[in-house]
């Protein structure tokens, strides 16, 4: 066994305005669930522009940044924690390319969106900025440290 490939991680997952208002919470969540992952936070939650600029900051030179912002802030988002082996690139597979016409079917985009700046869930792209933005290395990016639980785990 090579111990790398044990350890387990945690990961973003946020459903994108479009995704809340279009009631695909409870399946993206299904999905996450049937795959065998931990959900160990959960929030509703209008993102403050301030905030958006700071996830997305790596896309800040792009020509669709302004629009990413404004549709990022344009509604409630849902912010969870989801924890496992592996889960940082799970994730990823399970939601899809960036462009839904691209993602196979079978993913969150290719079987639930069209458009990339409507593309319904974020995931993060690393071990690294799944620790950033679940808010266990750098701070509290979303909020989410303090509701994040060890259910199920004895101490
Ligand atoms: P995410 O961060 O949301 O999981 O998406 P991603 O890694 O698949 O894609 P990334 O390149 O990081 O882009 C972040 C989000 O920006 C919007 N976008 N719009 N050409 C465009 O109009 C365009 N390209 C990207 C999408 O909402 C994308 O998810």
């Amino acid at each position: 066994l090579v111990a790398s490939l044990e350890q387990v991680e945690q990961t973003y997952i946020m459903v994108k305005p479009d995704g809340v208002q279009r009631g695909l919470v409870g399946e993206i969540i299904s999905r996450f669930e049937r795959k065998g992952f931990k959900l160990t936070g959960l929030k509703l939650f209008q993102c403050p522009k301030e905030l958006a600029e700071e996830h997305y900051k790596d896309l800040k030179t792009k020509s669709f940044y302004p629009t990413l912002i404004d549709y990022i802030t344009s509604g409630p988002v849902v912010c969870m924690v989801w924890e496992g082996v592996g889960v940082v690139a799970s994730a990823r597979k399970l939601i899809g390319s960036t462009n839904p016409l691209q993602a196979e079917p079978g993913t969150i985009r290719g079987d639930l969106a069209v458009q990339t700046g409507r593309n319904v869930v974020h995931g993060s792209d690393s071990p690294e900025n799944g620790k950033r933005e679940t808010g266990t290395l750098n701070g509290t990016l979303f909020g989410l440290r303090s509701l994040s639980l060890n259910h199920g785990k004895k101490k």
